[in-house]
């Protein structure tokens, strides 16, 4: 079978024997998959706001929203419709092609859930791209989104099963696939990734990704975030991950879902320019750009247009075709 043929099938040892390999071995694989899919020199550029901010039910142990720690973190409530479209055009002038709106929530009301549409709508007459991550959803929610006009959906494995008691309590991991099993229903791209540096073990990094990458359809975009540690979070503290054991996530990443953007995602302040550019040679093709994250810092915009000019990379257009809801397009259902 070809290295980058599309498979639902990845066994543990396959998983864990890609992660094995010498390094150059395993870059250059991954580079040959990303070529066969992908202009290598494109990345997509998404930008993250915050919609509503901490005061979360929910005990994350990485999260500086969670009620449960205390953090820098102050409480704010959902943002009104004109302040979201403002920051959406001010992302859009700025050359981002998709918006991610995020909510300190563990789901929406159904009430919020008519306000967030409205805010998908407009971003959506943007011409932008709009992404949220709400928490968790139902199938009538995840349609109402869907007729909103929203593209993607972020909803995060974050680990593998067996670690995943140890970071969340008040979730469990089959919701997390229960979401995202909703979203793919309504017709909505998947967004789900994890969070590298918890630590967890190689095997539990083998584990997500053969989770991820056996769900009946690849995720469209596979987030992979580096921890942010944040002081009063449980995780602040965790030894710091291998930064080539980074890199080598984001190649197996990338050999197992070899259609799907591979987003190099939080975390990238701790990161090099170097080890940035080694992760785009692993099969990186997706950032988040401007200085916020949700809470976090993320690298000033004009850092990041310096790095991809001295990498020679571009920002990805977002073509008509693919502005429609998905599903609407024969051309993109066709790709
Ligand atoms: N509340 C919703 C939820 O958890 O589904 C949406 C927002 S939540 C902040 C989205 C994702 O951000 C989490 O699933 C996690 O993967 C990531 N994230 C949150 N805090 C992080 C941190 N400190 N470092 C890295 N990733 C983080
Ligand atoms: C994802 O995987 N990473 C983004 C997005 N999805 C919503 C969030 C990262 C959050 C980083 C910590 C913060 O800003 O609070
Ligand atoms: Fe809440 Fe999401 Fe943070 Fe978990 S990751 S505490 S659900 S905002």
């Amino acid at each position: 079978m070809s290295l980058t043929a599309l498979r639902h099938d990845w066994t543990l040892p396959e998983i864990e024997g890609l992660l094995d390999l010498p390094f150059n071995d395993l870059l250059f694989r991954a580079q040959t998959a990303h070529r066969a899919h992908f202009d290598p020199n494109r990345v997509q550029v998404s930008t993250l706001l915050s919609i509503k901010t901490g005061a979360c039910p929910e005990d994350c142990g990485y999260c500086s929203q969670s009620a449960k720690h205390a953090t820098h973190v102050e409480a704010e409530r959902l943002m009104p419709l004109d302040e979201v479209v403002a920051a959406a055009a001010a992302a859009k002038a700025k050359g981002a092609t998709r918006f991610c709106m995020g909510a300190a929530w563990r789901n929406p009301t159904d009430r919020n859930l008519e306000r967030v549409a409205e805010m998908v709508s407009a971003v959506h007459d943007l011409g932008m791209e709009t992404c949220v991550t709400l928490g968790m959803l139902t199938g009538p929610q995840a349609r109402q989104l869907r007729e909103a006009g929203l593209d993607y959906y972020n909803h995060n494995l974050d680990t593998s099963p067996e670690f995943y008691g140890s970071v969340i309590t008040t979730r469990t991991y089959q919701d997390r696939l229960d979401t995202l099993a909703q979203v793919r229903a309504a017709g909505i791209n998947v967004c789900s990734g994890g969070i590298l540096g918890m630590g967890e073990s190689r095997r539990d990094r083998a584990r997500l990704l053969q989770e991820l990458a056996t769900l009946p359809q690849h995720p469209e975009s596979v987030p992979i975030n580096l921890l942010v540690q944040v002081e009063g979070t449980p995780l602040h503290g965790t030894a710091a991950l291998d930064p080539l054991e980074f890199v080598r996530t984001v190649a197996v990443a990338r050999l197992l879902m070899p259609r799907s953007h591979v987003r190099l995602s939080a975390g990238r302040t701790e990161m090099s320019d170097e080890l940035q550019a080694l992760c785009f040679f692993a099969g990186a093709n997706s950032i988040f750009y401007g200085e916020r994250l949700l809470t976090a810092d993320n690298p000033a915009a004009g850092h990041d247009r310096r790095l991809f000019e001295r990498l020679g990379l571009q920002a990805e257009e977002v073509e008509a075709h693919e502005r429609e809801t998905p599903g609407a397009c024969e051309r993109c259902a066709a790709g």
